[in-house]
């Protein structure tokens, strides 16, 4: 039987099941299902997990902006890049919490901060775990993103009772060199590695219209999906455009089937992991968003500013989310009339 036939007959049969040996052909296989044949999948395995008519609402905060050692070509904040970004310094606790604060009262249940850093330095990470316990105390779950850590400094924030690390891998191994050359895939897996180690929840997904090809997307997916363990967050991430960055010359917005294609493929895939549309979505008509939640995708990112680009307003959100009866932290409810 052929990888299609496979997974087409899985889908008269059983519940899909929680894999970690995924082929690049089996993903292939999925992805070109007929469009019809791939979304019921995707909406039953969507089912079987979650409550298909809610969506998880984290909200962003960089902590630290700009100067970032690291030269990952899509990324304003690398010092590598002329991109008009001024760096700052570590954000003190007080503002971090105020702004989490307000994030919670918008409707977020989850506050996700980020550093641009390499890997954090010990100074910072005491200031860092100050954040999370202060953020917790709001009610919140909480997410850091600082780059790459070693076992003990994971251990420290998971003592500071830190919910999820944000590690993404970006692309596929065969594409990485081309992205990221100051790291390799394997420095990435190893900080996962660590973060898991120390019992914390991993936030792990990429980029997709770097100029990368539909085979990267998928082995992408593939990587994430043979990783020890699903990542329980799965953040897709659609290239926010930034002037000035190597990226810039071969980037094309990906045709906006093939998005909805890759969400439902990942939520086969990773069934019972959230999958976040994560930055882009200020690209995305109502129309094309609608597709995607459809196709699986159950978390998104809320407030007007991400790290350092665009996101759709508060209650342009709001007003999506109660015409298509999806319950969330937003304001708003169900008002499908
Ligand atoms: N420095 C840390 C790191 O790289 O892990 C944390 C912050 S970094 C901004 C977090 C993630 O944001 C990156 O791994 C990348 O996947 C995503 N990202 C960065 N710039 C982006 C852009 N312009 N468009 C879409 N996603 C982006
Ligand atoms: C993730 O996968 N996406 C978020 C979060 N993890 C840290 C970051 C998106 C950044 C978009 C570009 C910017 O605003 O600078
Ligand atoms: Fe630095 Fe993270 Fe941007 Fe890469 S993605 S340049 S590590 S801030």
């Amino acid at each position: 039987m052929d990888a299609a036939a496979q997974v087409q007959g899985k889908e008269t049969g059983d519940r899909a099941q929680v894999r970690n040996h995924w082929s690049v052909e089996e993903a292939k296989a999925l992805y070109a299902l007929p469009f019809a044949d791939l979304m019921l999948q995707a909406q039953r395995a969507h089912r079987e997990n979650f409550d298909p008519n809610h969506l998880e609402t984290a909200s962003l905060l960089s902590i630290k902006t700009g100067g970032c050692p690291e030269d990952c070509g899509y990324c304003s904040q690398s010092a590598h890049y002329e991109t008009g970004l001024k760096a700052t310094r570590l954000m003190n606790c007080a503002d971090v919490v105020t702004t989490a604060r307000r994030a919670k009262d918008a409707g977020a249940t989850r506050f996700c901060m980020a550093a641009a850093w390499r890997t954090p330095k010990d100074r910072d990470l005491d200031s860092v775990c100050d954040m999370v316990n202060a953020v917790k105390g709001l009610g919140m779950e909480t997410c850091v993103t600082l780059g790459m850590l070693t076992p003990n400094q994971a251990a420290r924030l998971a003592e500071a009772g830190l919910d999820f690390y944000n590690h993404n891998v970006d692309t596929s191994p065969e594409f990485y060199s081309k992205i990221i050359t100051t790291r390799i895939l394997q420095d990435r897996i190893d900080t996962l590695a660590h973060v898991r180690d120390a019992g914390i929840k991993i936030c792990c997904g990429g980029i997709i219209g770097m100029g990368e090809h539909v085979e990267d997307r998928l082995g992408m997916l593939v990587l994430l999906a043979n990783l020890p363990s699903h990542p329980e967050s799965v953040p897709i991430n659609l290239w926010n455009r930034i002037d000035g960055v190597p990226v810039e010359d071969a980037a094309e917005p990906p045709d906006p089937i093939a998005l909805v294609r890759l969400v439902a493929t990942a939520r086969i895939m990773m069934s019972g992991s959230v999958v976040r549309l994560s930055a882009g979505r200020q690209y995305m008509t109502d129309e094309l968003q609608a597709l995607c939640f459809l196709a699986g995708a159950n978390s998104i990112f809320i407030g007007d500013v991400l790290l350092t680009t665009q996101n759709p307003k508060v209650n342009r959100d709001a007003d999506l989310l109660a015409r298509l009866g999806i319950t969330s932290g937003l304001a708003g409810g169900n008002q499908c009339a």
